[in-house]
């Protein structure tokens, strides 16, 4: 498929994808969705990419939301659908096998900040602004934000973020836990690459095992949690790369996983 509103580069094993609409701050229009759906899935089967970036384009937005232009003239079963299918395709962005980091360069709001949270680490330039401005509009968050948001930051801080549409800057979103790390503008391209290069040197299957029993396992109770949890890492025992991970610490070396 052929690319209008993003952009795909691999770098060692690392893949960046940028969203690309800077006339409109990377606001998501069905194109750009349906590219997205399709660079996710591609991401996921390509074995050559251990780890995803997802990025805006230019200085002052990762992505201010959905497209508001476009969504307007949807009508409620068109918008239901809409609805269904980005809250889909964030779905399986976080259950992508591979991690998946935001490297948050500007306004993540309403549907930016949705996609912000479907990834699972986030990085924000200081200069990066979060919000669910969607009361403004008369609408609510509908890319999963009223369900991830709670889970991510708690019910409490949710709803304030959510009822109030305020935005918020890096340094309050890194205090109340939507981000994990806060950088200078000019740093966070050399940091996101750092971190996902440290990610490189990881085991790929103990990685995969892990977002899975992180990811999958907040769907369950907890005690079918904890069988699951038991049962990826009874899986990590077959593999060579816990072999070759525990023996390498036996000889004090650094281990050289294959991912099998
Ligand atoms: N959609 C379309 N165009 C946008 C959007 C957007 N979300 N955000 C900005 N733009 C456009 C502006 O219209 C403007 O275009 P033009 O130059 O042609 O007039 C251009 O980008 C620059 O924007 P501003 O002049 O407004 O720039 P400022 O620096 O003054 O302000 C802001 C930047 C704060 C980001 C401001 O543009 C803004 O508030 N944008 C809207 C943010 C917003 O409300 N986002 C939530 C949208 S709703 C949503 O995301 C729901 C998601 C769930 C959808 C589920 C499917 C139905």
């Amino acid at each position: 498929m052929g690319y209008e509103n993003i952009r795909m580069e691999t770098d060692e094993g690392v893949a960046i994808l940028t969203i690309d609409r800077p006339k409109s701050m990377n606001a998501l229009n069905h194109q750009t969705l349906t590219e997205l759906a399709h660079a996710f899935d591609a991401v996921a089967q390509d074995e050559a990419v251990g780890a995803l970036v997802v990025t805006g384009a230019g200085e002052k937005a990762f992505v201010a939301g959905a497209d508001i232009a476009e969504m307007s003239e949807l009508g409620a079963a068109e918008a239901q659908c809409y609805s269904r299918f980005l809250q889909e395709s964030l779905d399986a962005l976080e259950r992508s096998p591979k991690p998946v980091i935001a490297a948050v360069n500007g306004f993540a709001l309403g549907g930016g900040c949705e996609l912000a949270m479907a990834c699972h680490v986030r990085i924000a330039a200081r200069s990066a602004r979060f919000g669910q401005p969607e009361v403004n509009l008369g609408l609510i968050p509908g890319a999963g934000g009223s369900q991830r948001l709670p889970r991510i930051v708690g019910r409490g801080r949710a709803l304030d973020l959510i009822l109030s549409g305020d935005m918020i800057d890096a340094d309050e979103a890194h205090r109340i836990g939507l981000v994990n790390h806060v950088v200078a503008p000019d740093e966070l391209a050399g940091f996101v690459g750092e971190y996902a290069g440290k990610l490189q040197g990881k085991s790929p299957l103990a990685l995969r095992r892990a977002l899975e029993a992180v990811v999958s396992g907040a769907e369950c109770a907890q005690d079918d949690a904890m069988r699951f949890e038991a049962s990826l890492f009874a899986l990590c025992f077959a593999s060579e790369d816990m072999r070759e991970g525990t023996r390498a610490f036996m000889e004090k070396r650094k281990a050289s996983f294959t991912g099998r």
